[in-house]
């Protein structure tokens, strides 16, 4: 059975090369391979000593920088308000069987164009759970003008493919709040490693405790691709991802002033889904 507000619907909202469960069974779309065709590299990330560490002990462990994991980031209870909260609002049908529920800007990266007008804020519980991002020294700064909620289904064959965030209008520190169940984010390189002896695709899993926080910066949100493999969404996942300025639309930038309005709007915390 699937959670409330959460039924697998009869419709999907790939494009393309997306896939999900429902148009694979109801519009024939070729299953999704395996990613076991290609020879990958695999790695965990250890969050203790911040290295990928190979899986079969068959290559040596390597300095994996750019992740900061905050275990237990928010209480049960929170998590429970959080997700009844997002329950009772509409949740959209997005790609690769996602559901989604966007409190930021209206976008087109292609144009690089910003659109302001229908943002009403970040959702008002978002307020306390910033405050308490920003009391870690790394993200003192934080000021997110973007929320992301996705819903993830293994009934739905939920992912999100491998890629990287856009770094035009979106900032250094991507902060990513995980819900309802254990994830695993993998990082992947396609073209390997050679230097380290890794000539095929490396690929390091990051563990996410239910509840924790992750934050991606530097290597990992610019060089290592991110992604949710379907064979690793085992029950029902929800995660807020929340996104800050890039130094365009920060003070000293050309669209300063956008982006100082855009944090105006974002800090009202009137949020509802654009
Ligand atoms: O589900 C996640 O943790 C990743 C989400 C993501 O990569 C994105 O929204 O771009």
């Amino acid at each position: 059975m699937l959670p409330e507000n959460t039924d697998g619907g009869a419709s999907c909202a790939c494009k393309g090369i997306r896939r999900c469960l429902i148009c694979e069974r109801l519009k024939g779309k070729v299953p999704l391979g395996g990613n076991d065709a290609k020879g990958v590299h695999r790695f965990l990330y250890d969050t203790d000593s911040k290295r990928a560490v190979c899986e079969d002990a068959t290559a040596a462990s390597f300095p994996f920088p750019g992740v900061f994991l905050w275990e237990n980031f928010i209480s049960e209870e929170e998590e429970k308000e959080l997700i009844n909260s997002m329950d009772q609002e509409v949740w959209n049908e997005s790609q690769s069987g996602r559901r989604k529920q966007d409190f930021g800007p209206k976008v087109n990266f292609k144009k690089k164009k910003v659109r302001i007008g229908g943002f009403t804020g970040l959702p008002l519980l978002s307020q306390q759970l910033i405050l308490r991002m920003q009391q870690d020294t790394s993200l003192a700064s934080f000021q997110p003008v973007e929320q992301c909620n996705l819903d993830y289904h293994p009934q739905r064959g939920s992912a999100i493919d491998p890629h990287l965030d856009d770094s035009w209008l979106w900032g250094e520190r991507l902060v990513t709040i995980n819900m309802l169940s254990n994830a695993t984010l993998t990082m992947s390189l396609e073209q390997g490693l050679p230097e380290l002896g890794l000539p095929e695709e490396v690929q390091v899993a990051i563990r996410l405790p239910c509840r924790s926080l992750v934050v991606l910066y530097g290597e990992a949100r610019h060089r290592w691709k991110h992604a949710i493999h379907r064979q690793d969404v085992h029950e029902r996942r929800v995660c807020s991802t929340y996104r800050e300025l890039s130094a365009e639309f920060l003070p000293g930038g050309q669209q300063a002033q956008l982006g100082a309005q855009l944090l105006d709007v974002a800090f009202s915390f009137q949020g509802t889904r654009v």
